[in-house]
């Protein structure tokens, strides 16, 4: 079967992402098309040294599409990727739309490759929300040494992980606030330049928000149902790259130190941890990197087998785009796509 790829949302920042993620790792499609919506039709999008004119989602048939990847939100989802999949694509889907179907398996494939398996039903297959991916890849070499109990997060998110519109309004005001012009929030709920605001999402009955209660359910899922798990996530004046400050408490013993020789081997995990001015990672040293990156591994001192660590990564790649890539690799070293490739 030929390996025919449709990235749908094109043009957007995750979309774009998809497409220079599959030429750099050389994904072996037969065939790239790069949807969209209407207002984006004929728009070019690079893919490697080529461009791609964007087709319209619309009119598109997938019946000959191998992988169709869906980046365009929870609304495009929701109508197309079904139909996508009644065409015969296995849809691998960014949005939240599918995450907590039981039907549908939530992969990160340095943590659970093997739940890939059960797409079968819906042929749909979730990515998760950005700051559970690069979260996950960091806690499970872990948890699967000592048993995790108990995390407690607070997240530092960029502007990026809210769409185009959200990086554009912090460059705008950013400006505006230098140069004495206009700098009223639009996108955000307040003013983003110079400032953090304690509110990713919507608000919740409980008066957590959807990001939090997303990290708490999809660690659940993907990871281990008994973990308990409680999140603040926080938006910052930032580009690119969410960083997490992780408090852990373990079930066994499990100190700073093999905690961080653990993370070392780990698959997908850079630690970067001197102990010295500048010997840590912070987000735009991340930028258009694969990997979760870890520095600040510490012990906590106030709870037993407990410790603490900084965890960064580029959420457009491993919280979105290299996600979705590396689950179409998985799909294909498994058979489930045509022959095998091989995995990064
Ligand atoms: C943010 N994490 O940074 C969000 C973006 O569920 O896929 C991703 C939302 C999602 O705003």
């Amino acid at each position: 079967m030929a390996i025919n790829v449709a990235i749908v949302g094109a043009t957007g920042m995750v979309g774009q992402e998809l497409l220079a993620i599959l030429a750099e790792r050389l994904f072996p499609a037969d065939e790239v098309v790069a949807l969209a919506s209407r207002n984006s039709l004929g728009r070019e999008v690079s893919y490697g040294d080529r461009t791609l004119k964007c087709r319209d989602l619309a009119q598109f048939d997938f019946k000959n599409t191998a992988v169709a990847i869906f980046a365009a939100g929870g609304d495009i989802s929701k109508e197309y990727a079904p139909k996508a999949a009644a065409a015969g694509a296995i849809v691998i889907d960014n949005s939240s739309a599918f995450r907590l179907d039981p039907d549908v398996p939530l992969v990160v494939p340095e943590v659970n490759p093997e739940a890939v398996e059960g797409f079968g039903k819906r042929r749909i297959i979730a990515n998760p929300n950005c700051s559970t991916a690069q979260l996950v890849v960091a806690l499970k070499p872990l948890h699967d040494r000592a048993r995790i109990k108990r995390v407690v997060v607070s997240t530092y998110q960029s502007v990026s992980g809210a769409g185009k519109e959200a990086a554009d309004e912090l460059f705008r005001q950013t400006k505006g606030i230098f140069v004495g012009d206009d700098a009223t929030p639009e996108h955000f709920t307040k003013q983003i330049a110079f400032n953090v605001i304690p509110h990713i999402d919507v608000f919740m009955d409980d008066g957590s928000t959807r990001e939090e209660f997303k990290m708490t359910a999809e660690t659940k899922k993907i990871l281990d149902p008994k973990i308990k798990l409680t999140a603040t996530a926080v938006r910052v004046p930032v580009f690119v790259g969410h960083s997490e400050a992780v408090n852990i408490e373990f079930e066994e013993p499990l100190d700073a130190g093999e905690a961080r020789k653990i993370l070392r081997e780990a698959p997908g995990c850079l630690v970067v941890d001197k102990r010295e001015d500048g010997g840590y990672v912070t987000p735009v040293e991340c930028v258009g990197d694969f990997a979760t990156f870890i520095s600040r591994i510490r012990d906590d001192s106030t709870a037993d087998n407990a410790i603490n660590m900084w965890v960064v990564s580029d959420n457009l790649r491993k919280g979105a785009a290299l996600n979705a890539v590396q689950i179409a690799e998985l799909l294909l070293n498994r058979g489930l796509l045509g022959e095998s490739v091989q995995l990064h």
